[in-house]
């Protein structure tokens, strides 16, 4: 089995990676040698059952958004990816192979006119489809370019109907330990969470997505719902959402609780703000070997810097 030398751009994201993730890949590199690498290649958009709403895809694309860069080929994105409930490394594609898609119910709890839960294909056909091109930037300093499909964040809103005194909107992924082994690491504060405020929540990018390459999502991606919040780090962008929840008080997310220090509510990517390990003034590109330059707001912030004037006080950009 061979095994390149790395590569030099690796090592600024070794760096940038957390402890627990560097460690395990050592366990990564003996699932590779053992021949895996084909299996998670092959079985990246294997499609086991057939998706209820395939006939929306592709969505039409809305041209407001556009790349200052290609888009990141489809196998180097399906096969890279973070969703720590099917393990704390980057190869998951198949591991998440046994996320069950259906049936699949999403609730709107808590600050809303009544309280409600909805299929998820119910909720998906009444829903406006568009396909945007976003830039996605984690914060462990890699970035991909990719079209997003799905519908505005506020179009979902409207359809959960918030009292006026919501402020936040709380939201969180399945809990099912038998189905995603990584729920048994009983450290981590299972199930993911992520919030966001209503301004946030009803900007314009903020983006419920459900498919993605003019498909429906592949599971590693988070299906069949998931967030996509391309100005702040990839971790709020929280992915196979069964619950949102309306509320006046601040959740304490899911890296939050982990390391508050680290991760914060907030997240906003800042290329000046370092993480307490690592700078964030570049990113690595995936499927390249390229490190390009970190954008205020990872290039968003025409749309979204406003939200934040007046809020000298909290920390905007971790
Ligand atoms: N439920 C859940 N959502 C999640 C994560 C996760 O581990 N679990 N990882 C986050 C992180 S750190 C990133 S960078 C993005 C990765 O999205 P991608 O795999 O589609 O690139 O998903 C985010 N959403
Ligand atoms: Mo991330």
């Amino acid at each position: 089995m061979l095994i390149k030398s790395t590569p030099s751009w690796q090592m600024p994201e070794r760096e940038a990676t957390p402890e627990h993730v560097f460690l395990n890949r050592r366990k990564f590199m003996g699932a590779l040698a053992a021949g895996a690498t084909a299996l998670i290649g092959g079985n990246a958009f294997a499609a086991k059952e057939a998706d209820p709403t395939a006939d929306l895809y592709p969505a039409p694309r809305n041209k407001n958004y556009v790349l200052d860069r290609p888009v990141t080929k489809e196998l180097d994105a399906a096969a890279y990816n973070n969703f720590y409930e099917f393990g704390s490394h980057k190869r998951i594609a198949m591991e998440a192979g046994a996320l069950k898609l259906r049936p699949w119910t999403v609730s709107f709890e808590g600050m809303v006119e009544k309280e409600r839960q909805v299929d998820i294909d119910t909720l998906i056909r009444a829903m406006p489809m568009e396909e945007r091109l976003y830039r996605m930037r984690c914060v462990e300093a890699w970035s991909m370019a990719v079209p997003w499909s799905g519908f505005a964040m506020a179009e979902l809103v409207k359809y959960a109907k918030p009292l006026s005194s919501a402020k936040y909107v709380v939201m969180q992924t399945f809990l099912n330990a038998k189905m995603a082994s990584g729920q048994k690491q009983v450290w981590y504060p299972w199930p993911y969470t992520e919030g966001l405020t209503m301004a946030e929540a009803t900007n314009e990018l903020a983006f419920m997505v459900t498919g993605i390459y003019g498909k429906p999502l592949p599971k590693q991606f988070g299906a069949p719902l998931r967030l996509a919040v391309p100005w702040k780090y990839g971790f709020k962008s929280i992915k196979s959402i069964v619950r949102f929840k309306f509320t006046d008080k601040r959740p304490v997310t899911f890296w939050e609780q982990i390391q508050a220090a680290e991760y914060g509510f907030w997240a906003n990517v800042n290329p000046e703000v370092r993480h307490a390990r690592w700078s964030q003034a570049t990113e690595r590109v995936l499927g390249t070997n390229r490190r390009v330059p970190t954008l205020p707001y990872n290039g968003y912030g025409e749309q979204v810097a406003s939200i934040y004037d007046g809020m000298k006080g909290e920390i905007l950009f971790r």
